[in-house]
């Protein structure tokens, strides 16, 4: 008996080592998205989860917490800068108000269109950008790739929006950043700034009238059936962004590092391949619930009426906006 049990703690101790030593060498990174699972963004950082383990035997993962399980894309970010979470992805909306660069791609009407903005965050501006968001110490990021979020149009509960003045009076929530604001109160409504944890509550209590959003949001948030009048103004055109806790990456070993780094960089174009498909499948979906989807084929009134979003900011990013307009 005594012999036994003598084995059995002997065994047990022998089982918690082992475990504490594999446990200390099991790294969990835990990921944060506001989309649910299947959307590109958030299948994309799987993927690289997946590759992340079989790059290390499975000592390597990643944890993801999805459809704002963790808050919103603000929660996602202070998360990551102290190093409670090691991923957000989250729109270059709210990182804006912390690297300020990089509100360039706030403004509204800055890309020409879809293609335009791939071919900046491909090229040495987007390279340039991404590397901000980590060599300044102030960001607690590392910036690991950009993502395509499309472009982005009104929706709302009230009326069809064809010209800028259908846009008078409505109460339309905006990203958390004044850029956008500034852009809806320059349309002649009323920009109303929240994190997309409160959007739905907001459109059914009435606080807001309608929102803005590429098809593939405007549909997996559940704002179809609650704001029906969709029009294709695509006045903001915003990447999104994938970073790591500072923090948790300078804890990293140096090769952990170049992992997380190369199967980060490699989101981007998986992403965008997920996301073209999804854009078509929602546009379809939005249709198919009846939704009338209103092109506008005359931009220009939109783009003039922004125009003192441009005299605000503009002048500050006038070199990057030239770089951007210079980009074939
Ligand atoms: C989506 C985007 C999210 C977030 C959201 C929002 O298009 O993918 O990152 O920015 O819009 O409006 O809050």
């Amino acid at each position: 008996m005594k012999v036994l049990s003598a084995l059995l703690v002997a065994g047990f101790a022998a089982a918690a080592l082992s475990s504490a030593a594999h446990a200390q060498s099991k790294i969990v990174f835990k990921a944060s998205d506001v989309h649910p699972t299947g959307y590109p963004t958030v299948e994309a950082v799987e993927r690289m989860g997946k590759k992340l383990s079989a790059a290390t035997n499975g000592r390597i993962t990643i944890q993801m917490f999805p459809s704002m399980q963790l808050g919103g894309e603000k929660e996602a970010i202070e998360q990551a800068q102290v190093g409670a979470i090691q991923i957000a992805r989250v729109s270059v909306g709210p990182v804006g108000t912390i690297v300020d660069d990089l509100n360039v791609f706030n403004l509204p009407f800055v890309f020409r269109d879809i293609a335009h903005m791939r071919a900046v965050i491909d090229g040495p501006i987007g390279d340039d950008l991404l590397k901000q968001i980590g060599d300044n110490p102030k960001t607690g990021l590392v910036g690991l790739a950009w993502m395509d979020g499309g472009a982005r149009s009104f929706y709302n509960k009230v009326r069809d929006v064809r010209k800028v003045e259908d846009l008078k009076g409505l109460k339309i929530r905006m990203m958390g950043n004044p850029i956008f604001v500034d852009t809806m109160n320059a349309l002649g409504g009323n920009g109303v700034a929240m994190g997309m944890d409160q959007v739905m509550n907001a459109l059914q209590t009435g606080v807001v009238d309608g929102a803005e959003n590429n098809a593939p949001s405007y549909d997996s948030f559940g704002h179809v059936p609650v704001a029906k009048h969709y029009s294709l103004t695509e006045h903001l055109i915003i990447p999104e962004l994938l970073v790591f806790s500072r923090k948790s990456f300078d804890a990293l070993s140096k090769d952990d590092q170049a992992l997380v780094l190369k199967f980060g960089k490699e989101t981007q174009l998986e992403q965008r391949k997920l996301w073209d498909e999804r854009v078509e499948a929602s546009m379809q979906k939005i249709k198919a619930a009846g939704i009338e989807v209103i092109t506008i084929s005359d931009k220009k009134p939109f783009q003039d009426a922004v125009k003192p979003v441009w005299d605000k900011y503009g002048a500050k990013y006038a070199a990057l906006v030239k770089r951007i307009q210079d980009t074939k």
